[in-house]
């Protein structure tokens, strides 16, 4: 067992789409290693998607969540929360009850403190004013590693559950959401949120839109948009996919081409998943809001291949160019 020990802050900032736009978000960023002298200068760096937070079964996590404040919408007087969405053992402090969660005011700090016990995909977020704050962007994702990994009889290999039929080599996180540029800049006026029209502008990968999903990670020009979805594979690895949708859309994926076996869904092993038969087999993935689903594919000949989503009108920036939720899995020869 292993302690982690993380700070999060919950501040603002702002993201860029491929049109040159860019969108007013609330969200958090890691300040685990700032001084306290230094925290002042992290308000307004909030990232999308929010730090990925990560724990082996059996590991205790201790998560700060210090509220920083917001530099534009200062007369709002929102608080915030971290929520460990579809944990087994959820405590009420992270509750997803809105009466019960407990809520940090500004200024202030509040220390949540779990023990991990199942692995899987899963998400984080804030569960203060949901709708609005996840719109805005408060969400992340959060990986439990089984642990499998550390028996010394499977030193170095990688699984999703602990069953050797979830091995894997390599793993990228496609992570949807939607962004409504019209919610979003409302929310940064001060004026009250009013929820989306129904006709939202973004289709994001990990934050970004195509084609800055196949950006590489830590990209200059995208400051506030760490995440790449950009998969650089070699011929004959299996590729697990975590996906999850914590947008307002159901979502259909496909990976032209390659079939996908699912492995996992909502963090439980798919009990079929060690046959080698059709069961877990698909040439499309449907994930509904609020799910996560671990897919794992092995890269074929070289090439350049497309994950995207199949509804045609989220390839889009605004509806107007090309980009949205798509990316691109380039093979390379081993
Ligand atoms: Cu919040």
């Amino acid at each position: 067992m292993d302690h982690v020990e993380k700070r999060f802050a919950a501040t603002d900032g702002w993201v860029k789409m491929p049109d040159g736009t860019n969108h007013y978000i609330f969200g958090f960023n890691d300040v685990t290693n700032i001084p306290k002298d230094g925290m002042v200068a992290q308000r307004g760096k909030a990232t999308l998607l929010a730090p990925l937070l990560e724990a082996y079964e059996g590991d205790e996590v201790k998560l700060t969540l210090k509220d920083l404040g917001m530099t534009k919408s200062q007369g709002v007087d929102d608080k915030h929360t971290i929520y460990w969405e579809g944990f087994p053992n959820e405590i009420i402090l992270g509750s997803g009850v809105t009466a019960a969660s407990r809520s940090i005011p500004g200024g202030r700090d509040f220390h949540y403190n779990y023990k991990v016990t199942a692995p899987g995909t899963y998400v984080y977020h804030c569960y203060f004013e949901t709708v609005e704050h996840l719109q805005m962007g408060m969400v992340g994702p959060l990986i439990v590693r089984p642990i499998l990994e550390k028996d010394p009889n499977y030193c170095g290999r990688k699984f999703v559950y602990n069953d050797t039929a979830t091995e894997f080599d390599w793993e990228a996180l496609i992570f949807l959401t939607e962004l409504d540029g019209r919610a979003n800049d409302l929310s940064g006026n001060d004026q009250k949120f009013t929820g989306m029209d129904g006709s939202l502008h973004y289709w994001l990968m990990n934050g970004r839109s195509y084609p800055d999903t196949v950006k590489h990670g830590n990209d200059p020009e995208l400051p506030l948009q760490p995440f790449s979805s950009r998969i650089d594979v070699y011929e004959g690895e299996k590729v697990l996919l975590r996906f999850v949708n914590l947008g307002f859309q159901d979502h259909c994926m496909q990976l032209l081409g390659i079939p996908l076996q699912l492995v996992g869904q909502d963090a439980r092993k798919i009990l079929s998943c060690d046959r080698d038969d059709s069961a877990c087999w698909r040439n499309s993935v449907n994930i509904a809001r609020g799910q996560t689903v671990d897919a794992v594919f092995t890269a074929p000949a070289p090439g350049k291949y497309i994950l995207y989503n199949r509804g045609h009108h989220k390839n889009t920036n605004g509806g107007i160019s090309f980009g949205g939720m798509i990316t691109e899995v380039n093979v390379l020869e081993p």
